[in-house]
């Protein structure tokens, strides 16, 4: 801990209060005025600002991704051009190949299909977007959440549901 020690007193005799331990992440750039100590608001910003910069890198990523997989260069993503990356995109997180696991196909083509904002079929780049960041989007953020209350209201109707969710 920085700041004075028990000895450092006020001209009244009372101790001056020891410094705020140091916030070991307090280097980074959101400390603006380099005080060592964070406060919410530059917390804030910083945040915000890490949003922004994941946010752009998330769009030109999946910008480029887009180009690859429009195979016909039609400026949409239909699932059959999508599928041969399907297998690429989580082979190396899964044991067994996700285009073996039915439940695992039916899942992505839900997501797929549930980001197909316009309903004709395919995915325009904002789309795909949505498809690869559901976080980014008001309605990926309500799906994630109804998901997550249908997993969790699953598990705590079937006490052996938990077991095989962490299997
Ligand atoms: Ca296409
Ligand atoms: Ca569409």
């Amino acid at each position: 801990m920085d700041g004075p020690s028990e000895n450092v007193r006020y001209p009244s005799g009372e101790r001056v209060p020891a410094a705020r331990p140091r916030c070991p992440v307090c280097n980074v750039k959101a400390d603006t005025n380099m005080d060592d100590i964070l406060t919410p608001q530059e917390l804030k910003i910083q945040i915000q600002q890490n949003m922004k910069e994941h946010l752009e890198k998330s769009r030109k990523d999946s910008n480029a991704f887009f180009k690859l997989v429009d195979r016909d260069n039609d400026r949409s993503i239909v699932w059959e051009e999508f599928e041969p990356h399907f297998e690429k995109m989580h082979a190396a997180d899964e044991k067994i190949p996700p285009t073996e696991d039915a439940q695992r196909v039916e899942d992505e083509r839900m997501m797929f299909n549930r980001s197909d904002i316009t309903r004709d079929g395919r995915l325009d780049e904002h789309e795909w977007h949505v498809f690869l960041h559901p976080e980014y989007s008001a309605q990926g953020l309500v799906d994630i959440v109804n998901d997550l209350i249908i997993l969790y209201g699953n598990i705590l109707e079937d006490p052996c549901a938990e077991i095989c969710v962490v299997k």
